[in-house]
């Protein structure tokens, strides 16, 4: 089910303007530091001892947000790592790592007790040798889902269920530190989803059955509820809060909810703070799961500025929430969003361009990040 990988466009004339702007001002500075060091005349500044030899050219995201606690995540296909610029933008600005597709229902079982971890170990094996998290995602939705599953029965259902909450918590054991058990089981007007064949057949108890079995499987894992248009307080995210409050309620080892975060530029709830915190009231962790926020396209300069705007409100919003613990973008570059095939006429949702050119919204993330969580002074 991965989407088409479209042809290289070629390079837009906004993404021109902003490399030679960014050239214009990180040119004179390199000039600047290559001569000072050739003439070795000048007056040594201040830090001339400790100064490094080269000015950094572009902050590095993960490394501004560790001063705040604030994970910095990348969904991420592991075989694009295989891709230079795709790999140096998540080796550099990642310190946790998500499978986009890798790690789902029908990626890692899709013929009965049939396995196949090939790519989610790749990708656990990526974040170990190069220090990142690993987040689990996911194991129990109803998308994704093999098609012999949808097929069982009541009991055969539940058996299915729980073998492969157990198996995948199991394999993944000490290298997952967090996992998506449950995803989008929540319908937009607060009910439980009636589409989903878990809901169908094994009525509302699965949600705490699947936490129950994660649990056993991985007792160190960090167990979420992750779901789609809850970032601000409205019928959904009431339902959502009523199911994990009910959660608790019974001591369901349940941990963190996941907001996912599919936005539209310019279309942002004003209440995401609010919301964020009362789920950490609660006493949960809140994660944004899956950041994304689209633009008509052909993107004109102004959607790319709103879009910058609101990458910065929701790290800004995450920040103002201590329990609020990281925000991951779904995708690394416009060339490979799943947003196009979605949503016609709307794309452009991700931090780099199509040709890897980091754009207005990830200047306005680091400067977001950059400032830290209120109060707090390092
Ligand atoms: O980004 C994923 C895309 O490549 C898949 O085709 C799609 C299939 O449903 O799933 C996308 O990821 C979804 C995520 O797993 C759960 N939340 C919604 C995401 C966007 O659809």
């Amino acid at each position: 089910m991965s989407p088409a990988v479209p042809a290289r466009p070629g390079r837009s004339r906004a993404a021109v303007r902003r490399a030679r702007s960014r050239a214009a001002v990180l040119l004179p500075l390199l000039l600047a530091v290559l001569l000072a060091a050739c003439s070795g005349t000048s007056e040594p500044g201040p830090d001339a001892t400790t100064a490094p030899a080269q000015a950094p050219l572009e902050p590095v995201l993960a490394e501004i947000a560790g001063g705040s606690a604030l994970d910095i995540g990348f969904a991420v296909a592991p075989e694009r790592l295989d891709e230079p610029e795709y790999r140096e933008i998540v080796d550099k600005h990642a310190s946790l790592v998500v499978a986009e597709n890798v790690m789902k229902w029908e990626a890692t079982e899709a013929a009965d007790d049939e396995w196949d971890f090939a790519e989610g170990d790749r990708l656990a094996e990526y974040a170990r040798s190069t220090g990142k998290k690993l987040y689990g995602h996911t194991l129990v939705w109803h998308s994704q889902l093999p098609a012999w599953v949808k097929a069982l029965d009541e009991d055969a259902m539940q058996e299915a269920m729980e073998h492969h909450v157990r198996t995948q918590a199991e394999h993944f054991r000490g290298q997952v530190f967090a996992w998506d058990v449950v995803n989008e089981a929540v319908d937009e007007d607060g009910s439980r989803r009636s589409d989903s064949p878990f809901q169908q057949t094994l009525g509302d108890d699965y949600i705490a059955d699947a936490f129950e079995v994660a649990h056993e499987a991985d007792p160190d894992a960090q167990l979420c509820y992750n779901d789609y248009d809850i970032e601000g307080v409205n019928a959904k995210s009431d339902g959502v809060y009523a199911l994990v409050e009910d959660l608790l309620a019974r001591d369901v080892p349940i941990d963190c909810l996941g907001i996912q975060g599919h936005l539209t530029a310019g279309k942002l709830p004003d209440d995401l703070q609010e919301n964020i915190q009362r789920f950490v009231d609660l006493g949960l962790t809140v994660r944004i799961t899956e950041l994304d926020i689209r633009v008509e396209t052909p993107a004109s300069d102004e959607a790319l500025a709103q879009q910058a705007e609101d990458y910065a409100s929701v790290a800004t919003a995450c920040l103002a929430v201590e329990g609020c613990l990281g925000l991951t973008v779904w995708g690394v570059t416009d060339r490979y969003s799943w947003i196009p095939m979605w949503f016609e006429g709307f794309g452009d949702a991700l931090l780099w361009d199509a040709d890897y050119e980091p754009k207005p919204a990830f200047d306005a993330l680091v400067e977001a990040v950059g400032k830290g969580r209120p109060g707090r002074t390092g």
